[in-house]
């Protein structure tokens, strides 16, 4: 009986082929606006093919592709109700077989994003073999539907026109806010640093280890790679890092041995919600 069984689930996933190259789903930009009364709820409903974790692959065809966004997070959660009620259908229309992680950080000690980063990988590829992640703020909204969330042939950083920078680079190293390398990219480079508490600098690190271990960094257009930022302030427990310019004038000595190989953290909980894995960790704070 059990062989049988296993006959037909392989006949169903042979049954579909794979997903055209270019979706059919994708047109162009869009509005992007912030409803006042939406409800997590109300984003439940509109994703029915969302499964728990936030879990999806398109129903019709076998995707090529398998996504994790990674967020890293702490007290957003109004942000990240905007950024889940965008992404799930803007990753459905690119057919892609994806997963969104967020990162919690626990405690109220001094946030560590890149750390968070580094977190997500090692967490979402216990459950996955995942192809390609994406690293991506709570609060950034992308506007143009040709904006591929897959993986090119070197690291990319993806929002290269914020709203906040006149849709244009702030500066031509610039590598914040989103981000997508493949595993074996960012293996290369020893996953992020591990150490920059506060805000600020560790995106700029995160350049200077592509450059370090020899790859380059690609981009989409600036009429694609578009992002609308929700407005907010500086957050409490997250205040400028005075140290981060001495640690980039390190980088060149530290990056192998500062990161993938050396993150020590402790994941407190791990809840499969309909939206998104929400896994909660505490990653200590500065030594
Ligand atoms: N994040 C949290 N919680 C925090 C801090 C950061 O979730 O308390 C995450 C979140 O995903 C955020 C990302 O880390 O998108 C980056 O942090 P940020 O949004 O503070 O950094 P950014 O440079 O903003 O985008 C800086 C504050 C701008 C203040 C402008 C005042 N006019």
């Amino acid at each position: 009986a059990n062989l049988s069984l296993q006959a037909k689930s392989t006949v169903k996933e042979e049954l579909l082929p794979y997903c055209p190259t270019e979706s059919p789903l994708i047109s162009g930009p869009f509005r992007v606006t912030f409803p006042s009364k939406l409800t997590l709820e109300d984003v439940k409903r509109k994703n029915p093919l969302v499964v728990r974790g936030g879990r999806y692959r398109p129903p019709d065809c076998e995707s090529k592709h398998r996504t994790a966004v990674i967020i890293p997070h702490r007290n957003r959660e109004h942000h990240l109700k905007y950024l889940l009620y965008y992404l799930h259908p803007f990753l459905q229309r690119q057919q892609l077989n994806y997963g969104i992680y967020v990162i919690h950080q626990a405690g109220n000690y001094t946030f560590n994003r890149a750390k968070l980063l580094n977190v997500g990988f090692k967490e979402a590829m216990k459950e996955e073999e995942w192809t390609c992640m994406f690293y991506h703020d709570v609060d950034l909204i992308p506007e143009d539907d040709r904006n591929l969330y897959t993986c090119d042939r070197h690291p990319k950083h993806v929002s290269i026109a914020m709203d906040k920078f006149g849709y244009k680079l702030p500066y031509n190293t610039y590598f914040g806010g989103v981000s997508a390398l493949t595993p074996e990219q960012y293996l290369k480079m020893n996953g992020f640093p591990n150490n920059y508490w506060g805000w600020g600098g560790e995106d700029d690190d995160i350049a200077v280890r592509v450059a370090l271990s020899g790859m380059l960094i690609s981009r989409p257009s600036v009429q694609v790679g578009r992002y609308k930022m929700i407005k907010h302030e500086h957050d409490k427990g997250n205040e400028e890092n005075p140290k981060r310019f001495n640690l980039l004038a390190k980088t060149r000595r530290t990056w192998k041995q500062d990161g993938m190989n050396t993150m020590e953290y402790r994941v407190l909980s791990k809840e499969y919600m309909p939206l998104y894995t929400n896994i909660t960790v505490d990653i200590g704070s500065e030594k």
